[in-house]
This record gives C-alpha cells, sequence and structure tokens, in this order.
C-alpha cells in the first residue's frame, strides 16, 4: 500500500484489507515522505496492525513507493491497495480468483468493465483515460479497458522479472508494457470505484496524463 498523506482514509483501509475473507495477507505500508500527519498515525496506532512499515524520507511518488514494497514482499502474490478509499478491499477474492485458479499471472482491476458501482465523476477524465488505454493496448496488443486502474495483481514472480524506473504515476503504463512483453497471461475483473472529487483530496492532475502518455512511448517503444 502505497500511502502519501492519506491521514482521514488510512485506518479505515487497514481495517478493510484485515477484514477480507483472504487469508495470510501481509500488509506492507510505504509512507511516502507524508507530511499531514500520517507518519504520527503510523506510529501511534498502525505500526503493529500492518506487518511490515517502509519510510521514505521524502516524498518520491506512487512508482517509488510501490518498487520499496514490492522489494519488502514476500508472498505468492502481491496486489496494489492504494489507501484513499478509492477501490475497496472487499473486492480481493474476486481480483485473486483468476491467479488462484491457476489461470493468470497477473489481474488488472477495471472501473470501466463488468457492473460493478462506480462513482460517475469528471467526463473530461474518462476521455483521457479511455484514450491512454488505447494508445497502450495499440502498442501492446492487449484489450485492456482501464490500464490506469489501481487495482493491479501479481505473481511475485513476474515482479521479479521486471525492472520498474518511473517513480510517480508514470508506474501504470510501465508496468502495464513491461507485463505485457513478458507474454505472461493477463485478465482483468470489473471492480467498484468510489471516486474522489478534488475538493475530496484528489491530487492527480494534467500533468501526470502528459507524463502517461511519455512513458506509453518510452516503455513501449524503447527496449
Ligand atoms: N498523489 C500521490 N500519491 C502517492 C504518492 N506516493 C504514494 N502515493 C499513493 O498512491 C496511491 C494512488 O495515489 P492517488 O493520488 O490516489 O492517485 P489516483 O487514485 O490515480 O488519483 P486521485 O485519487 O484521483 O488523486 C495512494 O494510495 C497515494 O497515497 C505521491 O507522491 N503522490
Ligand atoms: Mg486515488
Amino acid at each position: 500500500m502505497p500511502c502519501y498523506n492519506e491521514r482521514p482514509t488510512l485506518e479505515t483501509v487497514v481495517a478493510a484489507i484485515r477484514a477480507t475473507p483472504v487469508e495470510d495477507v501481509e500488509i506492507i505500508l510505504v509512507d511516502d515522505g507524508s507530511t499531514d500527519g500520517t507518519r504520527e498515525l503510523i506510529r501511534e496506532k498502525l505500526e503493529d496492525r500492518v506487518d511490515r512499515v517502509v519510510l521514505h524520507p521524502e516524498n518520491r511518488g506512487k512508482g517509488a513507493a510501490l518498487r520499496s514494497g514490492f522489494a519488502a514482499a514476500t508472498g505468492d502474490v502481491v496486489l496494489v491497495q492504494d489507501a484513499d478509499l478509492e477501490y475497496d478491499p472487499q473486492e480481493y477474492p474476486k481480483l485473486l480468483a483468476p491467479i488462484q485458479a491457476g489461470q493468470a499471472d497477473v489481474v488488472f482491476g477495471s472501473r470501466f468493465a463488468g457492473g460493478e458501482a462506480h462513482r460517475v465523476l469528471y467526463y473530461w477524465h474518462s476521455l483521457v483515460n479511455h484514450f491512454l488505454t488505447t494508445l497502450s493496448n495499440a502498442f501492446t496488443n492487449l484489450n485492456l479497458t482501464d490500464m490506469e486502474c489501481g487495482y493491479k495483481v501479481f505473481r511475485r514472480e513476474v515482479l521479479q522479472r521486471i525492472r520498474l524506473e518511473e517513480d510517480r504515476f508514470g508506474f501504470e503504463p510501465e508496468v502495464t508494457a513491461k507485463v505485457a512483453r513478458l507474454g505472461v497471461r493477463i485478465y482483468e475483473v470489473g471492480v467498484s470505484y468510489a471516486g474522489r472529487t478534488y475538493g475530496e483530496g484528489k491530487k492527480i492532475d494534467w500533468r501526470d496524463g502528459v507524463r502517461a502518455l511519455y512513458c506509453i512511448l518510452r516503455y513501449n517503444l524503447l527496449r
């Protein structure tokens, strides 16, 4: 779980993960240089409710936080859980099923496939999202519907075969390009999405979209 300034939701997310019916969950919390009191919350309340805490002295971005988390992981399967309550840990059984059935090596969540509830929000964001997914698909020849979805699940062996470089949100197109090239079996599962508004703490902005575009070109064209 990569975490940057998520004090209002972090505790609830940890409790929600513990409440899932999935056994043997190892929670690795990576605090990415939070300055909003998240660190104090971790020290005071969460240190003994998670399995590992990794602290970045300074903010480095989601991709960097995930690299730290992946390096600390010991399980067979690694699932990325955002700390902001947009994605619901109740969906772990569904996300894990294709891997547990031996059918998949990687599972992407999708906010656009399947019939789960998702909050109706920014039209222009969804348009940019579809564009980035389509462009990524054109290079990878995968028919994903939501390349940017926060829920991504990997057999840990797959992560060990790729080297990740992007420090920020470029992680999503980068990891997509790199797993596509491995030729591993990728599944997609519809997930619900309780998106938040900028007033509620949404942080992603147009620069992340530009970076995503650059990453799609870079990681698919330059090998
Ligand atoms: N924004 C941001 N998130 C980070 C960073 N490092 C780790 N994260 C975590 O990465 C996860 C995804 O970040 P979000 O800001 O929710 O990204 P998003 O869901 O694509 O965008 P919004 O929720 O719409 O802002 C959250 O758990 C963050 O706390 C960082 O440097 N910036
Ligand atoms: Mg979010």
